[in-house]
């Protein structure tokens, strides 16, 4: 199996609920290892930076203002086939469709406050990782 990496964020409305070690929590149980975190509260160019392929979209205003409404945790994640097996914990995008279990069903209110995000693919998961975090950040797990 592949050993990958994937992105995080623990959105604006779960860290306001106190979330976070909630959701750390559902990332260790599922094998994934936290290899960089930080708290950071996003500017207007950096959360529309991060989700410009969403720009074009009816929702990219109202994303963006969520994004930036509150501080954020942006993690690092590494683990086997890590983009997929996060994407898996994580639920559907909205809550009313995202399997018990999951992320965004045990912590999300609406598609549009979701709680966390996660890469979609190893490509997207590179751009995103280093979006916030210098090669120095990162601590890969030996053991
Ligand atoms: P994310 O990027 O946040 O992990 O979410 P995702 O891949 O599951 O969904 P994506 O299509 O990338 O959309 C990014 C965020 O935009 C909001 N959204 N709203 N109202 C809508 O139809 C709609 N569609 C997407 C969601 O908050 C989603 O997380
Ligand atoms: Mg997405």
């Amino acid at each position: 199996m592949a050993i990958e990496r994937t992105f995080s964020i623990i959105k604006p409305d779960a860290v306001a609920k106190n979330n976070i070690g909630a959701i750390y929590n559902r990332f260790e149980t599922a094998g994934l290892k936290i290899i960089a975190s930080k708290m950071v509260h996003l500017s207007k160019e950096q959360a529309e930076g991060f989700y410009a392929e969403h720009s074009e979209r009816p929702f990219f205003g109202a994303l963006v203002a969520f994004m930036t409404s509150g501080p954020i945790m942006v993690q690092a994640l590494e683990g086997e086939n890590a983009v997929l097996a996060h994407r898996d914990i994580l639920g559907a995008t909205d809550p009313a469709d995202a399997a018990s279990g999951t992320i965004r069903a045990d912590f999300a209110e609406s598609i549009d406050e979701n709680a966390a995000h996660g890469s979609d693919s190893v490509a997207s998961a590179e751009r995103e990782v280093a979006y916030f975090f210098s090669t120095e950040e990162l601590c890969p797990r030996t053991r």
